[in-house]
């Protein structure tokens, strides 16, 4: 019998790229053969000569591209509850970094916990995400800071994509922060770069990160990495303007940048380079909201430079301890002003993009099977309830 599943009596938000909105079609049928959509149309079009194809009624429910997660650091050790108690009594997230708490403090317990134990924690968190609908997970290093631990918490995250029905994408993000003592240029030249070429050697580098900010590397320092990034042929992307303006997006921009994250502090120029370099801007509101950020990115300005724009949890254990994707997308509606359509392509088509991808992130014949049912009528509705979790079934690689 033929690896075939029709899927009828559905709702489509196809989100692809020509129609601005949700490309939606209803009373619709999808067919999926070998992990990939064959086709999809009204159900009064479906083809001839399917009877042997598995079949799915959807009741009329919506199906969308299953989601993406484009930004998060799922594999690291420890929490930082205390670190937030502390904030509640007015330290800033700053004042707790260079107090040697922050990054440096996850650093410590992530280096401190064996592969086996971050696998577990890291594959509960994967699983939650799972759960909402997501099928692509991108994942960081950066809790490590040392070549051993950077490699330890890359093959966790490749070890996931093999443990879960999901795919996982990794970026390098050695240059998360200055280890505790150490100098930030000898860092990036004698540690940073050695362990991004270690990691690369055993093929567990996707894409290089870093954070460019006055508690982390300036540009000089991440312009180094990039240089080696590109000379090894690895693309880039960069937490940059998230606290201020240092020249990171910019930086950025002119290595070609899949994506710039965060950038609540990006101006214009910032933003006209990132449409030149075709760079996406990947907004974190988690991250925003846990901080009490009150510098909005400039959505307009994205918007009128044709910046498409993704949505990601950002997962981490300080600034954002936030495990649901579809409350990332109902906060880029409420906090950033996205609307519910910007939202759900930032989750989708754009966070596809952000990540380099053209398989997946719109539901079309020839991509892949990755999507999506969900128990809503309308597709601003993914948007519109927080914790509420509409998911009705997942589809991966074209299996229920
Ligand atoms: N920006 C972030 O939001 C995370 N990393 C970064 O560079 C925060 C990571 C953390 O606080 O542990
Ligand atoms: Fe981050």
């Amino acid at each position: 019998m033929p690896n075939r599943l029709l899927i009828t009596n559905v709702s489509i938000a196809k989100m692809d790229e020509p129609d601005d909105g949700y490309g939606l079609i209803t009373h619709a049928a999808l067919l999926i053969q070998d992990g990939k959509i064959e086709w999809l149309g009204s159900v009064s079009d479906i083809p001839a000569g399917l009877g042997d194809s598995e079949e799915l009624d959807a009741c009329g429910r919506l199906l969308t591209p299953a989601l993406i997660d484009c930004h998060t650091h799922i594999v690291h050790g420890g929490n930082r509850a205390r670190e937030f108690e502390m904030r509640l009594e007015g330290a800033s997230y700053e004042e707790i970094a260079r107090a040697g708490g922050g990054i440096i403090s996850t650093v410590t317990a992530t280096r401190e916990t064996d592969e086996a134990a971050l696998l577990q924690d890291a594959l509960k968190r994967a699983d939650s995400l799972i759960d909402e609908g997501v099928s692509l997970i991108e994942i960081k290093s950066g809790y490590g800071l040392d070549v051993e631990t950077e490699l330890k918490m890359l093959r966790v995250a490749r070890t996931i994509e093999r443990e879960r029905s999901v795919r996982v994408v990794t970026s390098f993000l050695g240059a998360h922060a200055v280890p505790k003592g150490a100098d930030a240029d000898f860092y990036i030249d004698k540690v940073c770069i050695p362990a991004l070429e270690a990691a690369h050697k055993e093929g567990l580098v996707d894409a290089v990160d870093g954070f460019c900010e006055g508690i982390a590397f300036d540009t000089v320092q991440m312009g180094r990495l990039f240089e080696r990034a590109r000379q090894l042929d690895i693309p880039v992307k960069l937490h940059a303007e998230q606290l201020s303006n240092i020249g990171g997006t910019k930086l950025a921009a002119s290595y070609n940048a899949l994506s710039v994250d965060h950038v609540e502090y990006a101006d214009k120029t910032d933003i006209a380079a990132m449409a030149k370099a075709g760079s996406v801007a990947v907004l974190l509101p988690g991250a925003f909201y846990t901080l009490h950020e009150t510098q909005k990115p400039l959505v307009e300005a994205f918007r009128s430079e044709s910046v498409p724009m993704a949505v990601a949890t950002d997962w981490n254990p300080g600034s954002s301890p936030m495990g649901s994707l579809l409350l990332a997308m109902n906060m880029s509606c409420t906090l950033f002003g996205l609307t519910p359509v910007e939202a759900l392509a930032g989750t989708t088509r754009n966070a596809a993009r952000a990540l380099g991808l053209k398989d997946c992130g719109i539901v079309a014949p020839g991509k892949r099977a990755d999507l999506a049912i969900w128990d809503v009528l309308e597709p601003a509705e993914l948007s519109y309830r927080f914790g509420v979790n509409p998911l009705h079934r997942r589809i991966f690689g074209g299996r229920l």
